[in-house]
């Protein structure tokens, strides 16, 4: 353990509690490294002697984790957590040394903002946008990998790239199978691959530079992909995009390198969340708020219950769930059909509710679950 925080001024809390504005989110909160706090060892010390009133529903988690049944799937288990395997392996490179020297020049901030888009598509990222970093998204401390549990994040870069990548239509809507899970470790290795590569690209040019690989990251992705005009926050607490709804895996590199800088972008997406509801009527966990959006850390939004989703991960053996991400109608195929339907949603309410209504006799109101591959399905 490195610190404990005790003394500390940060009163940032879970969502369970009222925190006050503007104050960063601690990573030691997040849900599901609580869950993996084991008792005896340090963190678990150290967070509950910190934080004891969430002792009680963690230790109910843990217990439903350690009672679910776990389902046979070997392939798509074996294939997911392959996935995961190298998206903790490159959780080792997110940061490193600054080539020493002049930086090479890349022109202007339009410039060199361009040729950064450029790297990052060339590298494989289906969607790319550049923010500020605003200091309000940099969490204030770390809470994994664990060597680095506690420590204080000084984070002073300027500008973030963030990616998204597409995570694949027909492994999400077998959604909570294990089959999702394999998408789900995908998209977060090709996330840790993207920042740390790009990161890296920029350091040998001679640039600050890090990368947030979801095991070793400083950031949330959110905010800053909104910052970048990638898509819009949704009642479901993701980001939805024009392209693909919330069906991606977001990458996020952080740099001193000026960059100009991309708009936020309406596509219509609050406005549809107001009349569609689906997923707040299949999320198996009833994580998602039917109501009105709440105050949290000074934001406006609608606030996903983490205990709740997290729980239904932990019946279901510890496999993650993205009904929500499934369900919604912003997730089609990816083609001009759906591209154009996405962008008339965005321009009249009319069209939404159609849109809506088509949805619901093409998919069905509520979830239908859908089947994996054929060569994922055992053969006996
Ligand atoms: C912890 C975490 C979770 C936890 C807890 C989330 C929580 N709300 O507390 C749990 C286990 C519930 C979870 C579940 C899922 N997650 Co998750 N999760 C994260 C993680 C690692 C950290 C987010 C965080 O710090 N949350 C704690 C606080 C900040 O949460 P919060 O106050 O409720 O704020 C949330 C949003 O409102 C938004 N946000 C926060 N501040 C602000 C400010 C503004 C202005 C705006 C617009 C938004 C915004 O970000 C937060 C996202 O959880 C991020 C990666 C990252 N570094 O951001 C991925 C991430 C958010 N998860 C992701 C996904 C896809 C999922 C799942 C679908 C699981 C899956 N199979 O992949 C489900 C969906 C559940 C849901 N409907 O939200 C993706 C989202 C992609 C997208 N389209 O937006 C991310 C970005 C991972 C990635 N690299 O792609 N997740
Ligand atoms: S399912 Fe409907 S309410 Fe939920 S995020 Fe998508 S559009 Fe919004
Ligand atoms: S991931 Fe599953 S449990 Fe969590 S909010 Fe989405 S639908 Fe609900």
């Amino acid at each position: 353990m490195t610190e404990s925080g005790e003394g500390d001024a940060w009163k940032v809390t879970a969502n369970l509690l009222s925190p006050p504005e503007a104050d960063r989110y601690d990573q030691r909160d997040y849900v599901n490294l609580r869950v993996k706090y084991q008792p005896g060892s340090p963190a678990h010390e150290d967070y509950y002697a910190r934080r004891p009133e969430l002792k009680e529903i963690d230790d109910l988690m843990r217990e439903a984790g350690r009672k679910a049944r776990v389902r046979h799937e070997p392939r798509a288990r074996a294939l997911g957590s392959a996935f995961f395997g190298m998206r903790g392996f490159l959780a080792g490179r997110a940061d490193g040394e600054i080539a020493g020297g002049t930086p090479v020049d890349l022109g202007s901030p339009e410039e060199a903002a361009a040729h950064v888009k450029a790297v990052a598509r060339y590298l494989g990222a289906d969607l790319v946008g550049i923010a500020k970093l605003d200091p309000r998204w940099v969490y204030s401390r770390q809470g994994r990998p664990p060597d680095k549990y506690g420590r204080r994040i000084e984070l002073g870069h300027r500008y973030a790239v963030v990616m998204a990548v597409e995570r694949d239509y027909v492994l999400i809507r077998t959604a909570p199978a294990v089959a999702c899970n394999i998408t789900t470790g995908k998209g977060y290795a090709e996330e840790a691959y993207l920042s740390v590569l790009l990161a890296d690209y920029l350091r040998r040019l001679g640039y600050e530079a890090r990368g947030h690989p979801a095991d070793d990251e400083q950031v949330i992705k959110i905010p800053v992909a909104v910052d970048a005009g990638l898509g819009e926050l949704s009642r479901m607490g993701l980001l939805v995009t024009r392209e693909f709804g919330a069906r991606l895996a977001l990458a996020l590199a952080t740099t001193d390198l000026e960059l100009a800088c991309d708009d936020p972008v309406n596509l219509g997406v609050d406005e549809f969340c107001r009349i569609c509801m689906k997923c707040v009527h299949s999320c198996p966990g009833r994580a998602v708020p039917e109501g009105e959006k709440t105050i949290i850390r000074g934001i406006e939004k609608w606030a996903v219950d983490p205990e709740a989703c997290r729980m239904v991960w932990q019946k279901n053996g510890e496999v993650s769930c993205a009904v929500c991400v499934a369900v919604c109608p912003w997730n089609k195929p990816r083609n001009r059909f759906h591209y154009l339907n996405a962008v008339l949603a965005g321009k009249s309410g009319l069209f939404r509710r159609l849109l809506l209504a088509a949805d619901d006799v093409f998919y069905g109101r509520r979830f239908k679950k859908g089947r994996p591959y054929s060569w994922l399905a055992p053969r006996e």
